[in-house]
């Protein structure tokens, strides 16, 4: 193949006598003659070079390691051959007691040491929301989308910090989600932050591979078809960026990850970070109960031999490992209708250290793994083109046996409830007896995790019934909002409320670090919203509070199907009224 009738530039000549070198002839075979489509080959070779040099070794290494992956997928080799699984060992804080205070206390003197990663690259295809999912309000009666309750809790991290420094905020973002990302944050003076603070890695999409000899497959003459490499990205990001390496160097020892539509998170974040801390632990699960057969990985300890590995495993393969090991009825439930193996909700706590030795030795590429459906037996041709994927929670399956992982386990909707599925599909998923993790579902818990708080301080919490709302359970009351600002810890909750009462259908938002309510009894139906500024007092004592508060009102069929009711009301089929 001639390489200067495909192009002039050296550079791209070299990157194109690599590939035809690496079996990729294909891609440039019936070339038309200089001066036809001239634009389409320019813009051709621009994204081989952009995917060149977004992906540690370029494209002759993904292409390598596909073919190495192919190979055993052909093979049939079963990742977890040998591996026994057993219960992992975990730190269970599914209770309020001494214990997790303990970790909590611990936690928090943390915050300086703690920098926060997003994923949020994902186009939330079963949620089926037309803007980003971190533009969603995660609660309708003030109005919170989940990156101004994100950034709210980042700021009050560096509030209660001995020597306050803004926490690192890590976002990967992705072509579909980037451009909206960075226009909220600019939209909204970076919600408090510091923009010094917040680092935007947009992953890339890596090309899709036609066939078991690596090669890449086009959409059309000069295009790849391309796809998404999965949330593992992060890792590769913050090693090719350099960021892990001099978040190091700035004295981070944990970064905590979170998904983008996790409204609880930040609840169990301080007990997680202590546990991490007491622990050592270079990787901390966070996870919930789950019940057998739930979408939701599982985690496992897996034995074979000496070695020993604490991992995810995802939910289509838990079941046939534990029928082929040790288990012949498979994911069976316990006394608690709940799987031996809790539920991996992607809420990671690293230890800094042992990370960014892992990404030196690794580039950052953890655990890629290859799913290509066949077409034939023999496995000789794929039904469409594969690609490689990666994901965040599979770190551990490149520690050695110095590395330590746990797990800790939490209230579930304390600590998880995320907003992934549209209202046909959640209410689908609530009659088949799964949670439906819907915007409503994601809301109500919301709430449920404030009146959590409340009753931990001693408040006597009157809890409304549950209701269905388009088939989705909802429980209206109290809608209680203690905002980041306000309180980070079961601690702070109990030092700033000392009793009173809240009636089922009421509402309480307090925001603001130096309120305190003693005996505060809020009526029926009725509303306390304190806002604080910085640095003011708001002492409330034995006040009754009755007024006409807000009110929950379902959208009718036709505001529910109109377009114009606000997108993040119709995928809830509600609004909370201000009266
Ligand atoms: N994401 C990215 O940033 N980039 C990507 O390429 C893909 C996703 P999904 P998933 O919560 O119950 C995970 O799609 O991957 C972000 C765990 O693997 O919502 O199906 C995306 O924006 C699974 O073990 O979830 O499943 C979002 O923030 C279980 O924990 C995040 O990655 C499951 O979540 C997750 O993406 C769960």
């Amino acid at each position: 193949m001639d390489l200067n009738q495909l192009t002039g530039n050296p550079t791209e000549q070299a990157l194109l006598a690599e590939l035809i070198h690496a079996g990729q002839e294909h891609l440039f075979a019936g070339w038309d003659a200089p001066g036809i489509h001239d634009e389409a080959k320019a813009a051709f070779l621009q994204s081989l070079a952009r995917i060149n040099g977004s992906y540690p070794g370029g494209l002759t290494g993904y292409i390598s390691n596909a073919r190495k992956l192919l190979a055993e997928a052909k093979e049939g080799k079963n990742p977890f051959e040998g591996f026994v699984p057993h219960q992992p060992d975990k730190v269970d804080l599914t209770q309020f007691n001494a214990a997790y205070d303990h970790y909590e206390a611990l936690g928090k003197n943390q915050f300086s040491k703690t920098a926060v990663v997003l994923v949020a690259g994902g186009l939330g295809e079963r949620l089926g929301y037309s803007g980003i999912k971190l533009d969603i309000p995660v609660e309708v009666t003030g109005i919170t989308p989940y990156l101004a309750h994100y950034a709210a809790c980042l700021k009050a991290m560096e509030a209660r910090m001995a020597k306050p420094r803004p926490v690192p905020f890590i976002i990967m973002t992705s072509d579909d989600t980037n451009a909206k990302t960075i226009a909220a944050f600019e939209a909204n003076n970076w919600f408090g932050l510091k923009q010094e603070q917040v680092h935007i890695l947009k992953q890339e999409l890596v090309p899709a591979i036609a066939d078991n000899a690596g090669r890449l497959a086009l959409a059309e003459k000069y295009k790849l078809i391309l796809k998404p490499h999965g949330h593992g990205d992060i890792h590769m990001l913050l090693y090719t960026s350099g960021l892990a390496a001099r978040l190091a160097a700035q004295g981070i020892e944990h970064l905590l990850f979170i998904q983008d539509t996790n409204g609880q998170v930040f609840n169990a974040m301080p007990a997680a970070l202590g546990v991490s801390v007491e622990k050592g632990f270079d990787f901390n699960s966070i996870a919930v109960n789950r019940i057998p057969g739930e979408a939701v990985g599982g985690l496992a300890k897996l034995v074979k031999g000496e070695t020993e590995l604490t991992l995810n495993v995802e939910y289509n393969q838990l079941d046939p490992l534990l029928r082929a090991t040790v288990s012949p009825q498979g994911d069976v439930p316990n006394e608690q209708g709940f799987s031996m193996f809790p539920g991996n909700i992607n809420v990671l706590v690293i230890r800094m250290a042992s990370y960014v030795k892992i990404l030196e030795r690794t580039r950052g590429i953890i655990a890629e793994f290859v799913n290509p459906k066949y077409a034939d037996a023999a496995k000789t041709a794929f039904k469409s083109p594969t690609r490689l994927e990666t994901m965040m929670q599979d770190l551990p399956k490149l520690f050695g046996p110095g590395e330590k992982t746990g797990v800790t386990v939490f209230d579930r909707r304390w600590a998880f409830s995320a907003n992934k599925n549209n209202i046909k599909d959640a209410a689908a998923k609530h009659a088949a007896g799964g949670p439906p993790e819907s915007g409503a579902t994601a809301e109500s818990d919301f709430y449920l995790a404030g009146r959590m708080k409340l009753a931990a301080a001693g408040m006597n919490v009157e809890t409304a019934k549950e209701e269905l709302i388009l088939g989705i359970p909802f429980t209206p009351g109290p809608r209680v909002l203690l905002r980041p600002s306000f309180a980070m810890t079961l601690e702070e909750v109990r030092e700033k409320i000392k009793g009173g009462s809240i009636a089922a259908d009421a509402t309480l938002i307090l925001d603001g670090q130096e309120i305190t309510l003693e005996n505060v009894e809020i009526a029926a139906g009725s509303a306390l919203v304190i806002k604080a500024a910085d640095g003011a007092k708001v002492a409330v004592k034995n006040l009754k509070v009755e007024n006409d508060g807000f009110e929950l009102v379902k959208l009718s069929a036709e505001e529910q199907n109109s377009p114009a009711t606000p997108e993040y009301l119709r995928l809830r089929g509600y609004r909370i009224v201000n009266r």
